[in-house]
């Protein structure tokens, strides 16, 4: 493997060889996900909150060509403010490396490279998963078919309701990654406290879920451990009001047309327009919430 392919900032680096906490986070997040000004915000504060604990932040994504773990803060602004910057899932990285480009790194675009730099612990907001009608467009999240072979440990709020959690659910089991309830066995819905389905296990402690990480490690399995960390119930959104807007969300990408790796974020888009922001705040509720637990789970690793 060439690595020098890949950019760690010194500080990562330096962090990693040492056995001190380090977090990575996604880029996508704040290329794709959330509209501006509030995902550079947002992608700052991340970054914030893991200093307050004595973590140290690697924000991941693909810096005019180069896959970089550990972008700087200049870096960050500039994706954040950026027009038309590629959406890089793992297929996706080595074309934008190749011709140069600026990229957004998907949950698993970023799980890979946060691998790659020997960095096991990794926040994000929600995941992606089986799209409904899959079993007839066969669109499912990459995010999926690569934690079934990247051993990191992944904090989320599970997946939102724009997927089939059911089905995202079956997949996980079926692709060898343990699922665990953060202070819950019921799997949370992003921007709901319980998506209506259960999980196998809960662990209650960032020691407990540290753990299951080495004992992964110890067994030489190559899975991620998935950390389904709930938004409080106060926090979230309106369960009823959601169902009515997600409907409204499919037949309107339907109408539209939109396929293929456009989907989720035209989605998210939607449900930010029609909740006139609430969901916007849940959703950055939910991933303060993540980023914090993350910074948890590496200092009980790192002690
Ligand atoms: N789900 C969210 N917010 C997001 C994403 C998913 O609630 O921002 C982003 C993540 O980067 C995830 C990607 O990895 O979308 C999945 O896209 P796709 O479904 O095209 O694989
Ligand atoms: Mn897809």
């Amino acid at each position: 493997m060439n690595s020098s392919v890949v950019r760690v900032s010194e500080e990562v680096e330096a962090a990693v060889r040492e056995g001190r906490p380090v977090v990575a986070l996604e880029s996508t997040i704040f290329t794709h996900g959330l509209p501006r000004p509030r995902n550079l915000e947002v992608a700052r504060e991340a970054e914030e909150i893991l200093r307050g604990q004595g973590v140290v932040p690697a924000t991941i994504g693909v810096y005019a060509g180069t896959p970089t773990v550990g972008l700087t803060p200049e870096q960050i602004t500039e994706l954040s403010e950026t027009d038309g910057i590629a959406k890089v899932s793992l297929r996706d990285l080595p074309v934008v490396s190749a011709l140069g480009l600026h990229g957004g790194t998907t949950v698993a675009a970023t799980a890979f490279l946060a691998h790659r730099a020997g960095v096991k612990v990794f926040s994000t907001g929600g995941l992606g998963g089986v799209h409904h009608g899959a079993s007839q467009t066969f669109d499912e999240s990459a995010d999926m078919t690569t934690l079934a072979t990247t051993p990191v440990l992944v904090v989320s709020a599970g997946v939102k309701s724009i997927l089939d959690i059911a089905a995202t659910l079956e997949r996980f089991e079926t692709l060898n990654i343990p699922v665990l309830g953060y202070g819950t066995t019921r799997y949370p819905g992003f921007y709901v406290t319980d998506s209506g389905h259960e999980v196998g296990y809960s662990v209650s402690t960032p020691e407990e879920a540290a753990a299951v990480l080495n004992a992964r490690d110890g067994l030489g399995l190559p899975q991620a451990v998935l950390l389904a960390n709930p938004v409080a119930a106060d926090k979230q959104l309106p369960p009823e009001e959601l169902d009515a807007i997600l409907a409204a969300a499919w037949a309107e990408a339907d109408r539209k047309g939109i396929i293929g790796n456009a989907t989720t974020p035209f989605l998210l888009d939607y449900i930010q327009r029609t909740t006139g922001g609430r969901s916007l705040d849940v959703n950055v509720e939910v991933y303060r919430g993540n980023v914090a637990l993350g910074g948890r789970v590496a200092a009980a690793l790192s002690a």
